[in-house]
């Protein structure tokens, strides 16, 4: 059984357009399966302890999923509010749902806080590709992307691939894949524009997941060292400081 002690509480939400796959990649992390899912009404919650950077602190990770779909946009809104946080998941087969992304973020630029982290998740890869392709190096696998460093705009992939770290086998060998709809480079340089992280993902095959959490987690934890951030105010990040002072445990 997962040890209960942990030293940060993160508040998440996972935002985006119906159907690219936030349910998903939630029941991924908690649950570790992939199953069918209904689309989501209003929000839904979830929640794992994440081990996150080389001192191995342990985050749990308090998810808020949010329904994509129109009608339920002024109830999760309210979510936003809080979140250390933020996934923003879209489909790589579904141009639409990249398009919709720059609203998705005005919307969280106005309701979240102003420091909130936010990862842009390009899900369901699996679709396209039978295994994890690297994707654009000063993006990928690292958190802290130096914000001067310019992109090599050459070739959509990286020419020196970094191994994708939490890939398991695929289970997609000798399927029909499908066309990509937005590149990696296209999603990496919006991510670069915006001041994003940027993961491929695939909540069916778990590709990216744990990173996406992860490297969101690791953003978060930069900016509570560096004072950025209140350690309890507002409620999206909670340090444990029985932990902290005694190494002790807490439920
Ligand atoms: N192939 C593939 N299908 C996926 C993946 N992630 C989700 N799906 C499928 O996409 C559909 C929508 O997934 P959900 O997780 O319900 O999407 P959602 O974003 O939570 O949708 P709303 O709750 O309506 O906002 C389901 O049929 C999933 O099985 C993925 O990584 N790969
Ligand atoms: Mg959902």
């Amino acid at each position: 059984m997962e040890s209960l002690s942990w030293d940060y509480i993160l508040k998440y939400v996972l935002l985006g357009d119906s159907a690219t796959g936030k349910s998903s990649l939630l029941i991924r992390l908690t649950d570790d399966r992939f199953d069918l899912t209904e689309p989501t009404l209003g929000v839904e919650f979830g929640s794992r302890i994440i081990s996150v950077g080389e001192e191995g602190k342990r985050v749990k990770v308090q998810c808020w999923d949010t329904a994509g779909t129109e009608s339920f946009r002024s109830i999760t809104r309210s979510y936003f509010r809080g979140a250390a946080g933020a996934l923003l998941v879209y489909d790589v087969t579904r141009r639409a749902s990249f398009d919709h992304v720059t609203s998705w973020l005005e919307d969280l630029r106005k309701y979240a806080d102003e420091n909130v982290s936010i990862i842009l998740v390009a899900n369901k890869i699996d679709l396209c590709t039978s295994k994890p392709l690297p994707i654009p190096s000063i993006q990928y696998g690292h958190p802290f992307p130096a914000p001067d460093t310019p992109l090599d705009t050459s070739s959509s992939r990286s020419p020196s691939p970094a191994p994708a770290p939490d890939v398991p086998p695929s289970t997609t060998q000798s399927k029909e894949l499908k066309s990509r709809q937005v590149s990696s480079m296209e999603g990496a340089l919006f991510a670069k524009q915006h001041g994003l992280l940027y993961v491929e993902t695939s909540a069916k095959e778990g590709w990216g997941v744990t990173d996406a959490f992860e490297w969101t987690a690791r953003e978060v934890l930069d900016k509570v060292k560096k004072g950025d951030m209140e350690r309890k105010k507002p409620g999206g990040v909670k340090l444990n400081e029985t932990r902290q002072n005694k190494g002790g445990r807490c439920c």
